[in-house]
C-alpha cells in the first residue's frame, strides 16, 4: 500500500503494512476542542480545532475494520496534585486566563479524570486501543509509547489530532528522530491559529520531507478500502480453490 502524499508518496519504503503501522490520534480532548475547556477558556476559535473530529471519525471507522492495525490515543493532562506540572507551564497558562489545575466550566483545567480531559465522544477509544497519558506536548516524553510501539514491531505512524503546531508536531519530531516513518493528515489536524496549522504542515514538507510527508484522510481511506477489497477477493479465490 502506498499513499499519495507530498513531498513524497508515503511511506518512503513503498509499503504500508497494517501490522507495522499505527494511527495516532493526539489529544482529541474536550480541553482542546470542546466548550468550556482549556482552549475555549483562552478565547480561541474552537471551530479550528473541532474541524478534525469528523475526518478522524471516518478514518477511525475504516482503520478499525482492518485486522492488525494499531490505534493509539493520547491525552495531555496532569495529576490532580499537579506534581507533574512544571511551574513555568502553570505560570504561562495563568497569564492567558486558563490556569492549569484551576476550576473551569469543564472541571479543573487539563487535570486527569476531569470532564475537560476526556476524549470527545465521537472518538471514544474502544477496549482494544491504546491510550497514552502524557504530561507534556510530545507523546514520547515521560510515557511508555516508544516501548509499546517497539513491542508491537510498529515502524510507521499516521498522525492526526490537535494541535498541528504543538502536540502533533512535537510528537512527529520526536518520532522522526527515533526512526519512525511519519505521515501527517492535514484534514485530521487543526491548530488554534489557521496560519500556524498551514505553517506546521509546510515545515514537515521542507528539505524533502524533513519530518515525513503530508496527506489527507480521503487518500488513506481509499487505499485501505482498495486493500480490503483485494484481500477479500484473494481469500474468496483461495476458498473457492482457484
Ligand atoms: C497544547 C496540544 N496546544 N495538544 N496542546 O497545549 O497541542
Amino acid at each position: 500500500m502506498i499513499i499519495n502524499a507530498a513531498p513524497y508518496n508515503w511511506p518512503y519504503d513503498g509499503r504500508m503494512i497494517p501490522e507495522r503501522t499505527a494511527l495516532m490520534i493526539i489529544d482529541m480532548q474536550v480541553d482542546f476542542c470542546g466548550e468550556g475547556g482549556y482552549v475555549d477558556q483562552m478565547g480561541y476559535d474552537l471551530s479550528l480545532t473541532r474541524k478534525a473530529i469528523t475526518p478522524i471519525k471516518y478514518l477511525l471507522k475504516t482503520v478499525r475494520s482492518i485486522p492488525g492495525f494499531t490505534v493509539i490515543h493520547t491525552r495531555e493532562g496532569h495529576r490532580p496534585d499537579l506534581s507533574d506540572l512544571p511551574a513555568n507551564k502553570r505560570w504561562r497558562s495563568k497569564k492567558v486566563g486558563a490556569e492549569i489545575g484551576s476550576p473551569g466550566p469543564a472541571g479543573r483545567i487539563l487535570v486527569r479524570g476531569e470532564p475537560g480531559w476526556q476524549i470527545v465522544k465521537d472518538l471514544t477509544p474502544i477496549s482494544s486501543e491504546i491510550v497514552i497519558d502524557k504530561p507534556g506536548k510530545g507523546s514520547f516524553y515521560a510515557t511508555d509509547l516508544d516501548c509499546i510501539l517497539r513491542m508491537r514491531g510498529i515502524t510507521h505512524l499516521i498522525l492526526t489530532g490537535i494541535t498541528t503546531d504543538v502536540c502533533v508536531h512535537t510528537t512527529m519530531r520526536e518520532a522522526n528522530d527515533r526512526g519512525y516513518e511519519c505521515l501527517i493528515l492535514e484534514d485530521c489536524t487543526g491548530a488554534t491559529d489557521f496560519d500556524n496549522h498551514l505553517a506546521a504542515l509546510k515545515m514537515v514538507a521542507m528539505q524533502g520531507g524533513i519530518f515525513g510527508s503530508v496527506s489527507s484522510s480521503d487518500k488513506v481511506i481509499a487505499v485501505l478500502e482498495a486493500w480490503t477489497a483485494e484481500n477479500k477477493e484473494n481469500s474468496e479465490k483461495i476458498e473457492g480453490g482457484i
